[in-house]
Parts: C-alpha cells; sequence; structure tokens
C-alpha cells in the first residue's frame, strides 16, 4: 500500500511537472519528503528523546509540560531540570562529580528548530539549572555563549540564587582522588560520565533541543566540553532533524558530532543510520583513538523517525510520546563495526 501510494504521488507529480515546467524542481523535492515520512515509524507528537535511562523521568516531565499547555522551550528546560535536580546523578547539575579544583563546573545548551537560535553557557559554577541561563543567553542577549565567571555573573544578575553544587559524598570522593597520587588524571568512564541530551519534535513538526552536564570528572578547570557547543553536543535544523551526543566530549568536539548526524540525515539517511554514519565517519579520522573513542549519539527526524547509535556497548536513550514512555538500546558498534573492516575505507 507504501508503494501504491507512493507511486500515485510521484505520478500525480510528474503530471504537475508538466503542466508546471518551471515549477519541476519544487514537485521533485515534495515527492521525495512524501517518500520520507511514508517510511517514517508511525509515532504520536509531541515526542522527545533523551540519552541515557535516567533520561525517561526528563522526557515525561517535558511531555507533561506540553500537556498543560506549556511551550516547546519550556518543556525541554523543564524536562532537563529533573535530571539537573538529582543528587544522585554524578554527571548533570547538582551532586555532579567536581573539577580538579574541587569545584562543580556545568555546561549546557538550548536550541530553537523555527527560529534557529541557540544559546548556551559553559564551566559555570554554583548555578542548580544552567539549561536556564542557556535559556536566557538565548533569549535575553544578543549573544549564543557565555563562560565561567561572566556567564555566572549574567544569571545572577538575571534573578538566578547561588547554590553549593558539591555534595558531602562528591567533596569526599574528590578528597580521596586527590590524595591517590598514581590516579591524578581525569576520570571518564562508565561510572564517571553522564549528560542529559534531549531532542523533542511538536505536534506541528517544529524541532527543539537542550543538553546539560557537569562533564568529565575533575577535568582541568575551565574545560569545556561538546555538550554546550552548538554542533557538537546539540544541533537542530528545523528542515531536517536534531541530534544530540553524549561520551568523550573531545572525540565529539573535534568532528562537531551533531551537526554531522544532521547532516547525514539531509543526505537521506534514517536517524540511526545518521548516528552510524557519523560514528563511521569520526573512526576513520581519528582511526588511533579507534577502541576508545566513546561517542554516542540520538538523532531525532523532521519526520519524527527516532534513533541513535554510539561505541558504548550498553548506551540506552529514552523515549516518551502520549502512546509510550521507554527505553530503548541504541544500536552498539564495536571496534570491528567500525574499523577498516567494518568501516567506509576502501
Ligand atoms: C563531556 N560529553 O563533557 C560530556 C560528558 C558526557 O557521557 O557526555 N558523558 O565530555
Amino acid at each position: 500500500m507504501t508503494v501504491n501510494r507512493r507511486r500515485f504521488i510521484q505520478g500525480s507529480a510528474g503530471l504537475s511537472a508538466i503542466s508546471a515546467m518551471s515549477l519541476g524542481r519544487a514537485v521533485e523535492s515534495s515527492a521525495t519528503c512524501v517518500e520520507m515520512s511514508l517510511s517514517a515509524p508511525q509515532i504520536e507528537k509531541p515526542l522527545f528523546i533523551a540519552t541515557w535511562p535516567f533520561g525517561k523521568a526528563s522526557c515525561e516531565a517535558a511531555l507533561q509540560v506540553t500537556q498543560q499547555g506549556g511551550s516547546m522551550v519550556d518543556a525541554i528546560e523543564q524536562g532537563i531540570w529533573v535530571t539537573e535536580a538529582d543528587v544522585k546523578n554524578a554527571s548533570v547539575g547538582i551532586g555532579g562529580i567536581p573539577n580538579a579544583a574541587g569545584d562543580v563546573e556545568l555546561d549546557a545548551c538550548i536550541m530553537t528548530g523555527p527560529d534557529h537560535n541557540a544559546g548556551s553557557v559553559g564551566a559555570i559554577q554554583d548555578v542548580l539549572h544552567p539549561i536556564s541561563v542557556a535559556r536566557m543567553v538565548m533569549e535575553k542577549t544578543p549573544h549564543v555563549m557565555l563562560v565561567g565567571d561572566g556567564a555566572q555573573r549574567f544569571a545572577f544578575d538575571n534573578g538566578v540564587s547561588p547554590t553549593d553544587l558539591l555534595t558531602a559524598e562528591q567533596r569526599k570522593r574528590w578528597q580521596a582522588w586527590q590524595a591517590a597520587e598514581s590516579v591524578k588524571k581525569p576520570q571518564i568512564d562508565e561510572d564517571h560520565h553522564d549528560t542529559i541530551a534531549m531532542l523533542g519534535i511538536d505536534t506541528k513538526g517544529d524541532l527543539y533541543g537542550g543538553c546539560s552536564t557537569s562533564g568529565w570528572g575533575y577535568k582541568i578547570p575551565g574545560r569545556i566540553g561538546d555538550s554546550p557547543i552548538i554542533g557538537s553536543g546539540l544541533y537542530v535544523d528545523n528542515q531536517v532533524g536534531a541530534a544530540g551526543a553524549t561520551g568523550l566530549g573531545e572525540n565529539v568536539m573535534r568532528h562537531c558530532g551533531s551537526f554531522l548526524v544532521v547532516e547525514m540525515m539531509r543526505n537521506g539517511a534514517t536517524p540511526t543510520e545518521a548516528c552510524e554514519q557519523a560514528v563511521r565517519r569520526i573512526a576513520e579520522l581519528d582511526p588511533k583513538n579507534l577502541g576508545n573513542l566513546d561517542i554516542n549519539f540520538i538523532a531525532l527526524s523532521k519526520q519524527g523517525g527516532f534513533g541513535a547509535a554510539g561505541t558504548s556497548q550498553g548506551f540506552r536513550y529514552s523515549v516518551a510520546s502520549p502512546k509510550e514512555s521507554r527505553i530503548v538500546s541504541a544500536k552498539a558498534m564495536t571496534e570491528k563495526a567500525i574499523g577498516p573492516e567494518g568501516g567506509n575505507r576502501k
């Protein structure tokens, strides 16, 4: 039935092209667009996806915001609040692992598809909800990104109250890390990193996204990862799709990871294929880091299809729509799958 409908549409597009030759190009692109939407899974909108299983509570909160009449920007912001406020989450917001000096430094960004706008903060301290400061940067300033003391001053000037983000538990761990001379290097492994990247599509098909993290545990003070960098940790293109990243930021930001995923979708890849292709491209350019890339992407297409892929065996992500709320396993790309034999190299 899908095929017949597609043929019919392509056929009628052909007739239109004959009767309006100068519009041939526009007709062709609308046929392609319909074909893509027919092959996308049927989803109910609004829909939110977020990295990791802890993203489920954030996606559900975002959905609830829209169901109560809130905007998509409110939904992304308030969905991410849930993870930022969770003291048990050691890699986002309060309770996050501090930097090498014992200060919790947070990165966050937000992006809106319809107006292609963005706001971002990097290495900000003493702020409970960096996602909200990123939103304020987007809405109240002519800038896209503020970092460090300037970002903090901006937040306080705009009514944010200071919050001590270092929990007693993390202080104890940081002290132990400092005492252990032999392991005095940043820690990034399954236990020491996680980030929330959240993407959403509304009933009109408009796309939005946000991202928040405390980043690489015990990082050098001032280090900013991929998460607040537009195009690296997050990218939204309202014509094509949106993507977000989690993992080792240095390996994502050297390749403009999320932008790359969106461009793969622009070239016709499904969200899962786009994530896989981006991982392969990164592996090709970065063979020395092959076994150690630690990059994971989630993607959402303009048609509402979603998917993910990552180098971590256990990468999982969350999805919520009026129809369902669940945790999904991402396509796991082993070193063999992305290496010379499995990669695109000739
Ligand atoms: C960073 N990408 O700061 C973040 C950390 C992360 O899963 O996503 N961990 O490098």
